[in-house]
């Protein structure tokens, strides 16, 4: 007998849907687009005092969220698709989010320069993870660190 045609493609149609899922996990390593709510799991300076126009470092351990940097760095171009989520890099602030960008962390470690002219006293070094394109993750995820500057 005639078989209805959709029966004949419906297995085409499972076919194609299954290699462009898989295509995109090729594209999007799992390891690179972690699932769940993303948080800074702790954030540490590599000292507690520093003059102003020292320098600092930072380990900023990550959770939920792939380091795999921004449009404008040149390269890591594959993970540049929006659809990836939980994956871009962290800002580095002095004293909130609203003062001045120290840097930009594209991996757990970076060293960021305490501005001359910062008044002596204490201060926070903010970190903020941002999507690809800077823009912070939403809900925001922020998470600081205390220092003295001299
Ligand atoms: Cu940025």
């Amino acid at each position: 007998m005639f078989e209805h045609p959709t029966h004949a493609t419906r297995p085409v149609v499972r076919r194609i849907v299954l290699v462009a899922a898989a295509l995109l996990a090729t594209a999007c390593q799992s390891s690179d687009c972690p699932e769940g709510e993303p948080a800074i799991s702790a954030l540490s300076a590599d000292k507690t005092e520093v003059a102003a126009g020292g320098d600092v470092t930072l380990t900023i351990a990550v959770s939920n969220f792939s380091m795999t940097g921004h449009h404008d760095d040149g390269h890591d171009e594959e993970h540049h698709d929006e659809g990836c989520g939980n994956s871009g890099h962290a800002h580095v602030y002095l004293d909130s989010i609203e003062g001045e960008l120290l840097g930009m962390a594209l991996e757990a470690s970076i060293t960021v320069a305490i501005p001359d002219g910062t008044t002596a006293g204490p201060h926070k070094l903010v970190a903020q993870l941002q999507d690809v394109n800077h823009k912070p993750v939403e809900p925001k995820v922020t998470r600081d660190v205390a220092i003295t500057v001299k």
